[in-house]
């Protein structure tokens, strides 16, 4: 039984287990996986007994308990300290970890607007103006990012890392509303899509049947926000 255990909540909605659990599978380290429904009378009584905030993700690493997903990115960082996570450049590094602290804490018309829904599919979407200025600013920082420090890769500087991992649940949002962006962040997009962690995820959302009412927004919406 590996010492290292992520407890997540359903795949196709659960927006910060993806970045928690991106961290985890980037350590490369074996790790167990608990997978609660999200949203269920089961989730609330066996999420006390894991997570202090009663809230996924999770990590639990020996006498070790870390929960929200920006402190397990920082923990996984701790404990697999060779993989990529934050750039080294002094100017990347400041730009990585403001930007991974904007989507933590911002973006709320997005988020509450939005609901991570992998399997969804919503095209030809008016947006608030709320969330249309969210946008501007997700397509703004990509696009500084990759042309100020991405040129070594794909992702925003450069190798797959923290922030990417930060912005990946963005990325999926982006493609189930069919939301619009510069040819430069769509690039960026296709990138993450690709990545094999996100494939992983994203394979595992087809055969999962469980379904979240709240992040269900109805099939015949035509505004975002
Ligand atoms: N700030 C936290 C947010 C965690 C969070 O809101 N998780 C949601 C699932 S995506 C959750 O556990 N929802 C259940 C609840 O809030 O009761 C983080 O970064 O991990």
């Amino acid at each position: 039984m590996p010492d290292l255990k992520i407890i997540i909540g359903t795949k196709n909605y659960s927006s910060w287990s993806l970045r928690g659990w991106l961290a985890v599978r980037h350590t490369g380290l074996p790790f167990e996986e608990i997978k609660l429904a999200l949203d269920t009378p089961d989730f609330y009584k066996q999420i006390e007994a894991l997570s202090p905030t009663r809230c996924v993700p999770a990590l639990h690493h020996g006498e070790a308990r870390v929960w929200d997903s920006l402190a397990l990115i920082d923990y996984c960082a701790r404990i697999a300290p060779e993989k990529f996570w934050w750039p080294e450049d002094n100017a990347a590094f400041a730009n990585a970890r403001s930007i991974a602290a904007e989507m933590h804490s911002g973006f709320l018309a997005l988020r509450g607007a939005a609901p991570m829904n992998m399997r969804g599919r919503w095209t030809d979407m008016a947006l608030s103006e709320g969330v249309q200025k969210n946008v501007d600013r997700i397509d703004a920082i990509w696009q500084e990012a990759r042309a100020r420090f991405g040129m070594d890769g794909d992702f925003l500087f450069g190798e797959f890392g923290a922030a990417d991992m930060m912005y990946a649940p963005v990325v999926s949002r982006f493609q189930t509303y069919d939301i619009k962006v510069s040819d430069t962040s769509k690039a960026y997009m296709d990138a993450v899509h690709a990545h094999p962690y996100m494939a992983e995820w994203i394979e595992e959302t087809k055969t999962e049947t469980h379904i979240v009412p709240v992040d269900e927004i109805p099939a015949d919406a035509k505004t975002l926000g």
